[in-house]
């Protein structure tokens, strides 16, 4: 599988977003065919230190045995003691070019929720963009304003060889909007996580 094929169905989660044991959420949502996972451990309720240490390294077990790509959110740290397959930063986080400069072969994923962000970013060094939130999210309590999938049309025509994932509000529902915008990918927490038939869900979307 090539990047843009592994970016398809792509689960972001951290323990604050789970009612239950993340590990069999993420086992669920494995068995049911996500092709990335990202670690995302932040915000009220999130797990911190050596316990948050612990839950990536047992859920990126389980991504590795089961070929699913690994990628760990904002903290750089983590993501270099774990080794991961890469890491998805945000506006304020540390900088892409540190990153891309210590770590050529990682994959880097960047957010950008408008065009100035976008005209301000060294996408140049990223491998994907995570454009959003596309729909209104309720999993992320400082997010952007809405952007709808004409984001995801416009980065397209900037950069049409430069992968994007739709973020933010995704549904099984509204999903094939994103897909039909361009997006190589839907990423969502609450459609996976919160679903009440997760195998069911997965293949939906
Ligand atoms: N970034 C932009 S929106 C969002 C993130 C992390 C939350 C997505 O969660 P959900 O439940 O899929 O809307
Ligand atoms: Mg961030």
């Amino acid at each position: 599988m090539n990047l843009e094929q592994q970016l398809r169905k792509y689960l972001v989660m951290g323990s604050q977003d789970c009612d239950r044991d993340p590990l069999s959420i993420l086992d669920e949502a494995v068995a049911a065919g996500i092709t990335a996972f990202q670690f995302r451990e932040k915000g009220e309720g999130s797990l911190q230190g050596d316990q948050k240490y612990q839950l990536a390294a047992a859920l990126q077990k389980r991504c590795e045995a089961a070929g699913v790509l690994f990628i760990v959110n904002d903290d750089v740290e983590l993501f270099r003691c774990l080794n991961a397959d890469g890491i998805h930063v945000g506006q304020s986080d540390e900088h892409v070019k540190a990153i891309r400069e210590a770590h050529p072969h990682a994959v880097i994923g960047l957010s950008v929720s408008d065009l100035t962000e976008w005209e301000n970013s060294p996408v140049e060094l990223v491998d994907y963009l995570g454009a959003g939130p596309v729909f209104p999210t309720t999993s992320k309590k400082d997010a952007n304003p809405v952007s709808g999938t004409k984001w995801i049309r416009e980065l397209k025509e900037k950069q049409p060889d430069m992968p994007v994932v739709g973020i933010g509000g995704i549904t099984t529902e509204n999903a094939h909007e994103v897909i039909e915008a361009g997006a190589s990918g839907t990423a969502v927490i609450s459609a996976i996580t919160q679903a009440a038939d997760i195998r069911r869900a997965v293949s939906e979307l």
